[in-house]
């Protein structure tokens, strides 16, 4: 029972909008609560609001699968999520928040000879970046997973990238843990609260307008994921971001039977298994563009079966519940990181399908970018990056189907 459980204090205080900041940072997910931690942590800025028009954490970040990887191909990439990852390793010490980062091991299997090389070259670029990855055969694959069939007929495993230091956290708990230490350090965490406009004045932000009343700021960090659009359009510019559905779904919670985090690229699925047991399944994204958070039958059905032919226990899983998430998708399928047309409104997007993994590399560098004017690490994921031409493609390490 939980009649004893009183007096608990709260983990973020509720607070009213004051009616100025340094910085509104648009969005209590993960990377705006990250962004908002390492304003104040590295760079001592704490007259900080962080605005959020649901409830803190029920965007993305708290509805995705939490894979954690750093296994991208190309050297700007290698640097944010390898960062991310390494910043993972001790977030629960700097945040004295228990996110259960577990460093489980992360295999893309490759099931077409185009995949073997693909992820051969991977592999090499990481040993040219300092990330730690390497090519394994399929017995160690089937080693590592035994309840997987290797052996097809369809599509065999043939081997595997394999990151032995990726694996999974706590969506929530990461969520939670920034906004405490950001409440800690006397940032507003204001929920229910929509930003409906951007105030400017000759070219240069000066606020925002809420569904709470206007709120002036000096700077302003736009981090809203699949609104990114619409954010964008309030302050006058375009950004070349999609918004599309993403879904996931669990099974029933299983005794524990699988402690790596697989994903298949090809057919096209991946599976872990939860703390609680169940198995996290996923798949590609809708094939429409939609601002739709919820989960549909035929998704179920499409990912179950891609996934069956190599993981034949899943054929006898109930399934308990499916969800969606509208994720904000580049061309390039790398983030934006980014100044803006606007002066003081920054943009920090186009995480698409695999931000999670990315949220505290990302704040320290969205921090850095917005205290400093510029930062090693956001360098290259400018937005006008897609006006020169100068691509960061990642579609084979996003694994995600698009
Ligand atoms: P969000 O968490 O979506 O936060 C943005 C916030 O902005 C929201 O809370 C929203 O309410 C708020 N907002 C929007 N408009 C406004 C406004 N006008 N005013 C105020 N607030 C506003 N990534 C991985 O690395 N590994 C995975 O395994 C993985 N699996 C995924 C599975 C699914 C099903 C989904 C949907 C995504 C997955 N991702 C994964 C991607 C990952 O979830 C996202 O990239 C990441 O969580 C984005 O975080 P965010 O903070 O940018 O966005
Ligand atoms: O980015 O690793 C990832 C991922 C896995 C599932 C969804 N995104």
């Amino acid at each position: 029972a939980m009649r004893n459980h009183t007096g608990w204090d709260r983990a973020w205080a509720k607070s009213a909008p004051k009616k100025k900041y340094d910085v509104i940072i648009v969005g209590a997910g993960g990377h705006g609560l990250a962004t908002a931690y390492y304003l104040g942590k590295n760079f001592g800025i704490t007259n900080v609001a962080i605005l959020e028009k649901g409830w803190l954490g029920g965007g993305n970040t708290g509805r995705n699968t939490t894979i954690i990887r750093s296994n991208y191909l190309q050297d700007p990439s290698a640097a944010i999520y390898e960062k991310s990852r390494s910043l993972y390793e001790t977030m629960s010490q700097d945040l004295n928040y228990n996110v259960m980062f577990s460093p489980r091991g992360v295999i893309m299997l490759a099931q077409t000879q185009h995949e073997v090389r693909g992820y051969k070259r991977t592999a090499h670029a990481n040993a040219l970046q300092g990330v730690q990855t390497e090519w394994i055969g399929p017995e160690r694959v089937k080693e590592l997973c035994p309840i997987m069939n290797i052996d097809g007929p369809r599509y065999p495993v043939l081997g595997g990238l394999w990151q032995a230091r990726g694996g999974t956290a706590r969506h929530d708990a990461v969520a939670w843990g920034y906004a405490r230490a950001c409440s800690d350090m006397g940032m507003d965490i204001i929920q229910k609260c929509e930003v409906t406009g951007v105030r400017q004045e000759n070219g240069k932000v000066i606020g925002v307008d809420t569904s709470q009343g206007p709120i002036d700021c000096d700077k302003l960090g736009m981090v809203v994921a699949g609104h990114s659009g619409v954010l964008a359009q309030m302050a006058g510019f375009r950004l070349p971001i999609e918004s599309v559905a993403l879904q996931a779904l669990v099974s029933e919670p299983i005794k524990p039977c699988m402690d790596v985090v697989v994903m298949a690229n090809t057919v096209h699925g991946y599976m872990s298994q939860s703390d609680k047991g169940e198995m996290v399944i996923g798949g590609g994204t809708d094939g429409y563009n939609n601002y739709t958070q919820r989960g549909s039958f035929h998704h179920i059905e499409e990912t179950v079966r891609a996934l069956v032919e190599t993981f034949p226990m899943i054929s006898r899983l109930k399934m308990l519940r499916q969800w969606g998430g509208i994720v904000d998708v580049t061309g390039d399928r790398s983030p934006i990181l980014s100044k803006t047309p606007v002066e003081g409104v920054f943009v920090n997007c186009g995480w698409g399908t695999g931000g999670f993994k990315a949220i505290p590399g990302s704040g320290w560098a969205m921090a850095e970018l917005m205290a400093k004017g510029q930062s090693p690490l956001t360098e290259e994921f400018s937005m006008f990056r897609f006006r020169e031409g100068k691509f960061i493609d990642e579609s084979v390490a996003a694994g995600v189907a698009h």
